[in-house]
């Protein structure tokens, strides 16, 4: 059972830590190892912070390990190579800062724990995520270690951390943003500076990692869907993106977020977070820090921003930890299965399989155009991801099919996908989660309904399918080369930014 740590004296907040492990017996005297999943960065991270402080505090080195899954969830070269490009870049952080970087190979409940067990380490430190394999990993781990370790798992993904939030699964954005709202105060605090470690790593060898020889390799094996060249990975493009100076999301773009985030013909009006977000490339909590700074010129804006960042989001997380069935029907409330099994039967006009639906192959062209801006460009816009959920539930032969095809899509192809986010999204779509009863109708029963003559009066659909053709257009174009980023990240970049840390 986790339960709330007791760090006397810690720089971290203790109700952003969880025991996950107890130490049993005599105290080991190795290494404070940081295990890194959710999280991929060097600044901003409240587990970093927390190992780095827990080693200083007891004299012992630390370390950061990284397990490589071989195509964790049936990840392709889109996701991995955004991932392991950040990796790369993350490892020359953390060297400058004096900490190995350690990366395995294979299943996590085998590699970590026999690190640990090489290097003798006393406490495991890991983050939070609330996906149901990344639990179970954890939960083999914590049965394999020696009894005398200790694991504690830290929440440095949400802003106010999960199990502080709320203890239950929340139903609206409504319930948990009231929990949320009043612990803000206490939690979107200042990160303190990243100590660098006072004693020196001296155990295991650090082997040389072979990027490129892996970067080879996930492009290979998951070739069928290629890396895309506009979103360059890692922490510093990361902070480009939310505040640089040519085209940053807070510093340039912000004033627009509240009126033209709905409109897929202009996707700069959207911050572009989300894959960044999502490897823990950037803290949420960074985001909030500074979007709070530009409340006074931009005060619409920014409250839409952090509704999305923090409220949504967090709901997202709380969703996925508390309910089991996260992407299955199972997971929708009473009233939404209901209405979905008594329409299950309702005769629909079109029913596509998956693969007509995979390769845009229906009556509908802007459905087709936010399928093929997924495919090819990686990154759906956000409006139309609600219209092109709603559409396979509408055009499939029964909502288990719908939700299995979406999920399967959007983790395939987006960029952000496999995130708690993207499983409340094809929830909220097909399955009315968080969501209230409409007019009932058919198919949708009293899911709330979406269709083209909607969007029509929205935005213009036709000037979307031409922006969608030119993405498709430049993708193909690329698609040809080895790799996007040989021109646009050195691969050892010899001087990592200064740490800010304000
Ligand atoms: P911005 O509007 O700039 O938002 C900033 C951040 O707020 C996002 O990066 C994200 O972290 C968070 N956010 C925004 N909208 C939502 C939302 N509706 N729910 C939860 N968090 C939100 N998001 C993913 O990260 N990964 C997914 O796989 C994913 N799949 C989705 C599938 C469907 C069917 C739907 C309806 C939504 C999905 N979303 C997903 C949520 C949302 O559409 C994206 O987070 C957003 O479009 C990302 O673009 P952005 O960062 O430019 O958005
Ligand atoms: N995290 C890891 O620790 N190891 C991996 O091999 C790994 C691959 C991976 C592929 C795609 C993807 O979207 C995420 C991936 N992550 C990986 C990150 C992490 O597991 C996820 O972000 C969380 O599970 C989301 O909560």
């Amino acid at each position: 059972m986790a339960g709330m740590a007791s760090l006397d004296g810690g720089i971290v907040q203790a109700g952003r830590i969880r025991v996950l492990k107890a130490a049993a017996g005599g105290k080991n005297k190795g290494p404070v190892v940081y295990w890194m999943f959710r999280d991929q960065r060097s600044r901003d991270n409240w587990a970093l912070i927390h190992a780095v402080d827990l080693a200083n505090r007891s004299g012992k080195p630390v370390a950061v390990a990284f397990n490589l899954f071989h195509r964790f969830l049936g990840a392709h070269a889109r996701q991995l190579g955004f991932m392991i490009r950040g990796l790369r870049e993350l490892q020359d952080r953390l060297a400058a800062l004096g900490i190995p970087f350690f990366l395995f190979r294979g299943e996590a409940a085998d590699t970590i724990p026999q690190f640990l067990e090489d290097c003798q380490a006393s406490v495991l430190v890991t983050d939070f995520s609330p996906l149901r394999e990344v639990r179970k990993t954890k939960d083999d781990i914590c049965r394999r270690v020696n009894a005398s370790l200790a694991v504690q798992e830290v929440d440095a993904h949400n802003v106010v951390p999960l199990w502080i939030a709320s203890g239950k699964l929340e139903y609206s954005a409504k319930t948990l943003r009231s929990k949320i709202n009043k612990l803000l105060p206490e939690y979107l605090e200042k990160f303190p500076d990243l100590q660098t470690p006072i004693t020196s790593w001296s155990g295991v060898d650090t082997p040389k990692i072979d990027w490129e020889g892996i970067l080879a390799d996930v492009r290979r094996e998951g070739s069928a869907v290629p890396e895309v060249a506009w979103c360059e990975p890692g922490e510093r493009a990361a902070m480009e993106v939310l505040m640089g100076n040519s085209e940053g999301f807070l510093t340039k773009r912000l004033k627009n977020y509240n009126t033209d985030r709905n409109n897929p013909l202009k996707p700069k009006a959207l911050s572009g977070l989300s894959p960044y977000l999502h490897f823990g490339q950037i803290s949420a909590q960074r985001c909030a820090l500074e979007a709070h700074t530009f409340k006074k010129s931009s005060q619409q804006s920014v409250e839409a921003f952090l509704e999305e960042l923090i409220v949504r989001r967090e709901l997202a997380d709380n969703f996925c930890f508390y309910q089991p069935h996260y992407d299955g029907i199972k997971g929708a409330w009473e009233w939404a299965q209901k209405t979905l099994m008594d329409h299950a039967g309702d005769k629909r006009e079109h029913v596509y399989t998956k693969e007509q639906l995979e390769t845009a192959k229906t009556a509908d062209p802007l459905w087709n155009a936010s399928q093929m801006e997924m495919v090819h460009h990686g990154k759906m816009h956000g409006f139309m991801r609600m219209y092109w959920a709603k559409k396979i539930l509408e055009w499939t032969k029964d909502p288990q099919e719908a939700l299995a095809i979406a999920i399967y899509l959007n983790d395939k192809y987006q960029l952000d996908g496999r995130d708690p986010s993207g499983y409340v999204g094809c929830m909220w779509s097909i399955c009315g989660v968080h969501d209230q009863g409409w007019k009932e109708r058919p198919v949708f029963g009293k899911i709330r309904y979406m269709n083209f003559a909607g969007c029509k009066r929205k935005f213009d659909v036709d000037g979307y399918i031409s922006l969608v053709k030119r993405l498709v257009n430049e993708a193909r174009k690329r698609k040809t080369a080895s790799s996007p980023f040989t021109d646009a990240i050195p691969a050892n970049p010899r001087r990592p930014p200064k740490q800010d840390q304000s």
